[in-house]
């Protein structure tokens, strides 16, 4: 077995008749995947499941199917949950409510994660794996199945595919490795077909004319700070009431921002009328600053993609300042390490 871990996976798994699936507060596409990758096989092994998320799926993730199953409630039955891609308690912001997490304490709870770095980690967990070298949780829940021999079919295994597709960027960035193309050419054996997959996602990916022209006014507004290396732009709560159920303002800009020259790191912060402030960053490849900058405001994440949220009330003019400091700084430090590396 690769983790000790697994055969008490196995055992609880096994003990269980109702298994909660738990998404941490900030849903991508690993996220939901391996909650549906894991809701089918155990599905396959005739346990009851039920999907949690405190949050709405985004509409850009809908192109799985079986996103709607994902509730915002918890159910009491349950007698095992466990957690997919995500392991700090920061993404988890439900769990603070006492009630709710005496209910999920409770009973046994597991963590199957890819974040290697884990700030403010849940307390209450009976067992973690976590492999900073698996591409996404997706991929680690492809290799403990494999290795528990569970039922995946052919719906189980398109969805593994959409998390390792989404963490990686359809296999262009770091997190995917030699590893990661094998497992993917053994999802192609096993009969997922990547063209459809790719053009299922890109048919929902579409955007209203609305958000089309709301683009624009992003564009607009987008600020370049030192240099021209920090990309930057707020997003005020009209917006987020006009826009965001219809096309999340972050996927929607962030990659012109990186595909713009000089730019190294793009941040979209939205800022909610109740002083809540969350940001998405994301980083050019070479700048692996993203994941630092986000856990210096009590965030997480990865090296080119990460967030954080603060309901500090800290005022929006704040934390933009020491956000653009704070990424100049790594940036540099970055720089001055490589510079230091090549003499
Ligand atoms: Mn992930």
């Amino acid at each position: 077995m690769t983790y000790p871990e697994t055969e008490q996976l196995q055992q609880l798994i096994a003990e269980a008749n109702h298994i909660l699936i738990i998404q941490a507060d900030n849903p991508d596409a690993d996220s939901l995947g391996s909650a549906l990758a894991l809701e089918t096989v155990l599905g396959n092994l005739d346990k009851k499941t039920s999907l949690y998320c405190s949050v709405d799926m985004p509409t850009y993730l809908r192109y799985m199917p079986g996103w709607d199953r994902v509730a915002k409630d918890i159910p009491s039955n349950f007698d095992l949950s466990i957690i997919v891609d995500a392991s700090t308690m920061t993404l988890l912001e439900k769990f603070q409510d006492p009630s709710i997490k005496g209910i999920i304490a409770s009973r046994p709870c597991v963590v199957l994660d890819h974040h290697a770095i884990t700030d403010n980690p849940i307390p209450f967990t009976t067992i973690i794996i976590n492999d900073g070298s698996r591409a996404s949780a997706g991929e680690l829940l492809y290799i403990l199945g494999k290795e528990l021999a569970w039922p995946f079919d052919t719906a189980a295994y398109e969805y593994v595919a959409n998390t390792i597709l989404g963490d990686t960027q359809g296999l262009t960035n770091e997190l995917a490795k030699p590893e990661t193309y094998r497992i993917m050419a053994e999802l192609l054996e096993k009969g997922v077909d990547r063209p459809k997959l790719e053009e299922v996602r890109r048919e929902f990916g579409k955007m209203p004319e609305v958000i089309f022209r709301y683009k624009a006014k992003l564009i607009e507004r987008t600020e370049l700070h030192s240099d021209g290396r920090i990309a930057y732009v707020s997003v005020p709560q009209q917006e987020i009431n006009d826009y965001s159920p219809l096309y999340n303002p972050a996927p929607l800009i962030q990659n012109d921002m990186l595909q713009t020259s000089g730019v190294q790191v793009a941040i979209v912060v939205k800022v909610y009328e109740n002083g809540r402030i969350t940001a998405a960053i994301r980083a050019n490849s070479g700048y692996m600053v993203a994941g630092a900058l986000a856990e210096h405001f009590g965030g997480g994440g990865h090296k080119y993609a990460s967030g954080f949220k603060l309901t500090n009330g800290k005022p929006l003019g704040e934390v933009k300042q020491e956000c653009i400091r704070y990424a100049t700084e790594l940036l540099n430090n970055q720089v001055a390490e490589l510079q230091s590396e090549t003499v």
